[in-house]
């Protein structure tokens, strides 16, 4: 499943019946306003959407001409997070990311992604349809699954190696999950590996505990990249509810964060829940999940979204 292909813009028709019922334009914003909540895109999003459309549009207006605002208000909210990140202490996360994926000649720059998030949300999953995509771009990577908390936390990231001819690095049940991401480390830097990926155990439940543990696994990283991971990226499980949603955009408080994966948009395809992320988390969404096999995974493309939202 493509992105272009994932989301739906669920008030389109609607606001066509607004326009067909040619309304006074006060009342005619109001009506856009109200559709445009119903739809799912966050209220501040939806108050610079219509400020926007009263300041650009002159009465009377077409209904392309107000999708046209729309979009492009939608666009500017996605691209001011990506640019605050951008000219920010933290890499560059999209524009650089083709670049950290793909055979290049910054080759022996060592990559590290780190994944963090609640149980459930898809760590081990992403982590080795990432794997695969960047097996595929040409780089020689190891997993390194640190997950030793639950029994089946590290063998679930063992299966996915060996289904995916990808060399894993694990640990026993309850040993020390510093001690694997140390044996990972020392793995990358020691052999020819250009890549690791870390998975990291679920039973983080508050920011805390997250801050705490990611301190922990980062230290040790830097003991061998003093820069640190190249990635830490947070995975959301999309069809949350409500309050283990709120939850993971809270952990987007942690300033370590740079960048979201967003996993199961296959299953609820919200273009809302997706802009509700960036605009609260502030964090970009790098990669969407759309399904439970090694390829049903995308880059997250702002031009992409938004057509896909917007346009179909
Ligand atoms: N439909 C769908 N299922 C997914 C996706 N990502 C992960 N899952 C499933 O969600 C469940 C939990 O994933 P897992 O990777 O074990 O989560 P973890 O606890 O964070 O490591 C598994 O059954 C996965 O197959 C996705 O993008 N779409
Ligand atoms: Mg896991």
């Amino acid at each position: 499943m493509k992105l272009r292909n994932l989301f739906r813009f669920s008030a389109k028709e609607n606001i066509e019946v607004v326009f067909s019922s040619k309304k006074e334009r006060e009342e005619l914003f109001d009506d856009l306003e109200e559709q445009l909540i119903l739809s799912d895109i966050p209220v501040t999003i939806t108050e610079r959407i219509i400020q926007k459309g009263k300041i650009s549009l002159k009465t009377p207006f077409t209904k392309d001409e107000f999708l046209t605002v729309l979009r492009n208000e939608i666009t500017n909210v996605i691209e001011g997070v990506y640019k605050e990140v951008e000219t920010g202490d933290s890499m560059l996360p999209l524009s650089n990311l083709k670049l950290k994926i793909s055979p290049d000649k910054k080759r022996d720059k060592k990559k590290v992604f780190l994944f963090v998030g609640v149980n459930g949300s898809g760590k081990t999953t992403t982590a080795a349809k990432l794997a695969y995509k960047m097996k595929k771009a040409g780089e020689k990577v190891l997993l390194c699954a640190s997950d030793t908390f639950r029994a089946a936390g590290s063998s679930q990231l063992m299966m996915w190696g060996e289904k995916l001819g990808i060399p894993v690095v694990g640990g026993d049940f309850g040993s020390d999950p510093g001690s694997v991401v140390f044996n990972g480390m020392n793995s990358l830097m020691n052999k020819d590996y250009t890549a690791v990926i870390i998975d990291t155990a679920g039973r983080v439940q508050t920011k805390e505990n997250l801050m705490r543990e990611l301190e922990k696994i980062t230290k040790i990283i830097k003991k061998f990249i003093p820069s640190g991971p190249s990635e830490t990226l947070l995975v959301i499980d999309a069809t949350m509810g409500q309050n283990t949603f709120d939850q993971a955009i809270k952990f987007g408080e942690f300033s370590g964060l740079t960048g979201i994966v967003l996993t199961k948009l296959d299953g609820t395809a919200k273009g809302g829940a997706v802009l509700r992320i960036i605009e609260e988390t502030g964090i970009p969404v790098l990669f969407v999940g759309t399904g439970e096999k090694e390829s049903d995974i995308e880059e997250f493309s702002t031009e992409e979204f938004v057509r896909s939202f917007v346009e179909d």
